[in-house]
């Protein structure tokens, strides 16, 4: 890593962890739609993969999505003005929170469906294969949908086929409300797939610095036709399952355990200590996507609702005839 890539990411968890935040505000006075899934506390994860991505490497997410979305390119104002159902939003406000897509940027997408993502990457690697060239797929999922049987089918899939697919596990401990062991006996994500002898490894993906290791390993590997990986990802959901639940399932992580925790202040206190930003950087670096979030919000607010009659326009209906 190089002081340039350590202020890319600081930059992009800022920005995700302000626009994570709003939004969880912007809930609170019904001014974004649907419910709302935040991913404050895993930023490091979506940063450390996407940002070694280019725009022709397709990425798929769950629920949990606007910090994908953000790493991978998509346009921050665009984004927000997504949630608010604006015109001027990435799927021109007819997609909101769990049904993000930005082709151009190559996030080719948020399902609400748990797993529902991980056959649809399995088909980009395979076109990705079937076309040439050294692009790959990228899936996030929980580890929740690792019980999903879909998950299943598509490792066996891509392990037989030996497809660029590279599969990133955020695994947080919970499904909704329920703790990973009362739904599995396999502790690690890791474990699930070993009889199939997928390249594996299990990180903390709370260490940013450790996830753009692994996952550039994975990465060059895959663009040289290998595949497929999984990327085990231990991680924290620092908010509730979504915005409003009261999370009373679990205990809150105390202040001071979380400073410690935390990625960007981990990867701010690594960068300082080796020289690669100064002493008034890290604040400038937040201050300045804690702005860009703010003139993002001026910009839903300001574009229009997108018309009624939209939505016969964007139905697609084939026919023979
Ligand atoms: C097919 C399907 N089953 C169940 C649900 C309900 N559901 C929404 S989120 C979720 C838990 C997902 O947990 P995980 O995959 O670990 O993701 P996390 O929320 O922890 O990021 C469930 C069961 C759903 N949306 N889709
Ligand atoms: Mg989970």
């Amino acid at each position: 890593m190089t002081a340039d890539d350590a202020r890319r990411l600081l930059r992009t968890m800022w920005r995700i962890r302000h626009f994570e935040e709003r939004v969880g505000r912007l809930k609170r006075t019904d001014e974004v739609f649907g419910l709302i899934h935040l991913s404050v506390g895993q930023e490091g994860v979506a940063a450390a993969t996407c940002l070694q991505l280019r725009d022709d490497d397709a990425v798929y997410s769950g629920h949990r999505a606007h910090g994908h979305a953000l790493a991978k390119g998509a346009l921050l104002p665009r984004v927000m003005a997504e949630l608010m159902g604006r015109e001027t939003g990435v799927c021109r406000g007819m997609g909101g929170s769990m049904h993000l897509v930005d082709v151009e940027h190559g996030f080719l997408g948020a399902t609400g469906v748990v797993g529902g993502n991980i056959p649809m990457a399995l088909g980009s690697a395979l076109a990705a294969r079937r076309l040439g060239g050294d692009t790959v797929a990228v899936v996030f999922f929980g580890d929740g949908a690792v019980q999903a049987g879909h998950f299943n089918e598509t490792v066996n899939l891509a392990a037989l086929w030996g497809l660029p697919l590279i599969m990133v596990c955020e695994n947080n401990g919970f499904a909704e409300f329920t703790p990973r062991s009362a739904h599995t006996v396999v502790e690690r994500v890791s474990d699930v797939v070993s009889p199939y002898g997928i390249v594996r490894e299990t990180v903390d993906g709370n260490d940013v610095l450790a996830v753009w290791e692994r996952f550039g390993a994975f990465l060059a590997r895959a663009r040289a036709g290998e595949g497929p990986f999984l990327l085990e990802c231990l991680t924290v959901r620092l908010r509730g399952h979504y915005e409003g639940d009261p999370a009373a399932y679990r205990e809150a992580i105390a202040d001071e355990e979380w400073q410690k925790m935390d990625p960007i202040l981990r990867l701010q206190r690594h960068a300082l200590a080796q020289g690669w930003v100064d002493e008034d950087e890290p604040a400038a670096i937040e201050a300045e996507a804690a702005e860009e979030v703010e003139a993002a919000v001026a910009f839903g607010r300001e574009s229009a609702f997108p018309p009624p009659e939209l939505v016969a326009e964007l139905v697609y209906a084939g026919s023979d005839a």
